[in-house]
């Protein structure tokens, strides 16, 4: 049971509008006790601490002015609910009136109103999950595709901490023995220090530590996107691919070169991977003030792109500035493709191989007649899951304070081998490898400041 007794809390936990139904959350000791004032059940009996838990009663929750809404509760006894306190869900009919009406009658007969995230920081703090499980349950709330919800699930499931407790067991194993050698160097019965074997263990944990944050790259694709940029010169079709991939008239496409302007950001859901197409003005050298800004957001948003379609247009001869943009691009992970494919071949691709060093493998499109867009399409997923834009891993970080958090235990790691091929002294290593597992504390929320809760938190909706 948690030391510290918490009040009653109560939020709406449907989003905000018109539905089919809307929850009113209530969660803390007295949430039966709140229920219980403003529910009036159907049948002759309401919710007392003799019935099951998981039970549900129609009936309705009527104020001052008589009956609101028609509703069905869910009582769920401590402590074995999402909470670990008593929760009651008031499930209403819907429709913004109601449910703002039951959450203030539930704030009249006792509850306080929720901050964002205190259902799931109760969670945490009465042990029913750790701190990346919680984390996980704002990023399912968020999630953008199946991808991105399976990443959120497994960690909310607890495998992401389930590694990192028994990385930190590891090292615990090791620390006891360092620590006995510190306290009792002398004692008959201490282990002697195995300098040979702490190396291999604190080597094989560093690796492990690598990998997860190696593997965030990839894990912030699934969760943010693959921030992918359409360059190419002036009038080569970047909008008209843009709209056939959205499969409506997002961008302004007209055959005068210089069209787009400012960027157009959209989202696009490929096999479950989120990309982020950016539209982009061609580059070009301009005299125009707006072009000119225009072409300058352009390359800077090739600069940050985790791809380029790098595009050419298949009706004309390449130029100086296609040249000048392979060059570019070559620094990156692009795709070459050629746009226009409908009309009469005029691009000698070999010959731009020839002068650019770039990939000959060319995706031919025509976003006008709509051929191609699916190889396209298959050469940008590969990338990603191939790990061309970042790795493949079983287990994928997510969290940017994770990735952090692992890469100082990976680096205090570092420290420890350093010193242990110096010296053998076990008040140091022992230093490193202590910071090490508090770093790793500090994910799964085994080591914590309510600093850092309050930020995580808050970032949550209200109401879950
Ligand atoms: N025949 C043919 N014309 C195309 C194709 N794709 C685009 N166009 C035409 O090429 C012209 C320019 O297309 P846009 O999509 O505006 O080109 P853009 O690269 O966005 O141009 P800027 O915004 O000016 O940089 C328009 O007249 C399009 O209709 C294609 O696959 N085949
Ligand atoms: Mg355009």
């Amino acid at each position: 049971m948690p030391e510290i007794q918490f009040d009653t809390i109560a939020a709406i936990s449907t989003p905000p509008g018109e539905g089919g139904i809307g929850i009113i959350k209530i969660s803390g000791e007295k949430a039966f006790n709140v229920v219980a004032k403003i529910f009036h059940p159907r049948g002759k009996k309401g919710f007392d601490s003799t019935d099951r838990s998981f039970t549900m009663r129609l009936g309705f929750i009527k104020g001052s002015g008589g009956i609101i809404d028609e509703v069905l509760v869910s009582f769920m006894k401590a402590p074995n609910t999402y909470t670990r306190e008593n929760i009651a869900e008031i499930n209403c009919h819907g429709g913004a009136v109601a449910v703002n009406e039951v959450l203030r009658l539930a704030l009249a007969a006792g509850a306080r109103p929720a901050q964002p995230g205190e259902f799931t920081k109760r969670a945490f703090i009465n042990g029913r999950i750790d701190l990346a499980q919680a984390e996980a349950v704002g990023d399912i709330v968020k999630a953008k595709t199946g991808k991105a919800l399976e990443k959120a699930l497994s960690q909310l499931k607890g495998d992401l901490s389930g590694k990192l407790n028994k990385l930190s067991g590891d090292l615990k194993d090791i620390l006891v023995v360092l620590e006995a050698n510190i306290d009792f160097p002398d004692e008959e019965d201490v282990a002697p220090l195995q300098p040979q074997k702490i190396k291999r263990t604190i080597m094989a944990v560093k690796k492990e530590l690598e990998n997860l944050v190696l593997s965030y790259d990839t894990g912030k694709i699934f969760k943010d996107g693959v921030l992918t940029a359409l360059s190419g010169k002036p009038n080569v079709g970047k909008s008209s691919i843009l709209n056939s991939f959205l499969k409506f008239e997002r961008a302004i496409v007209t055959p005068i070169p210089g069209t787009t302007r400012d960027v157009i950001e959209e989202q696009l859901n490929l096999d479950g991977i989120p990309f982020i197409l950016a539209d982009t003005a061609g580059i070009t050298e301009s005299k125009n003030l707006i072009e000119k800004e225009g072409v300058k957001r352009s390359r800077a948003y090739m600069d940050r792109a985790a791809l380029v379609l790098l595009i050419f247009d298949g009706s004309i001869p390449f130029d100086e500035r296609d040249i000048a943009l392979a060059g570019k691009a070559l620094t990156q992970k692009y795709i070459p493709v050629v746009n226009k494919t409908d009309l009469p071949n005029k691009l000698d691709t070999k010959e731009l191989v020839k002068r650019t060093g770039l990939d000959p493998r060319f995706v031919n499109i025509s976003a006008k007649a709509g051929t191609g867009l699916k190889e396209l399409e298959k050469r940008m997923t590969q990338m990603v899951i191939s790990g061309e834009t970042g790795g493949s891993y079983d287990l994928m970080v997510t969290n940017s304070r994770h990735f952090s958090a692992l890469q100082k235990a990976s680096d205090e790691l570092a420290c420890a081998l350093d010193t242990l091929r110096r010296s053998n002294e076990p008040e140091l290593i022992a230093y490193d490898v202590r910071t090490s597992i508090e770093m790793l504390g500090e994910i799964t929320g085994e080591v914590t400041n309510s600093d850092i809760l309050d930020e995580i938190f808050n970032s949550f909706c209200v109401g879950k």
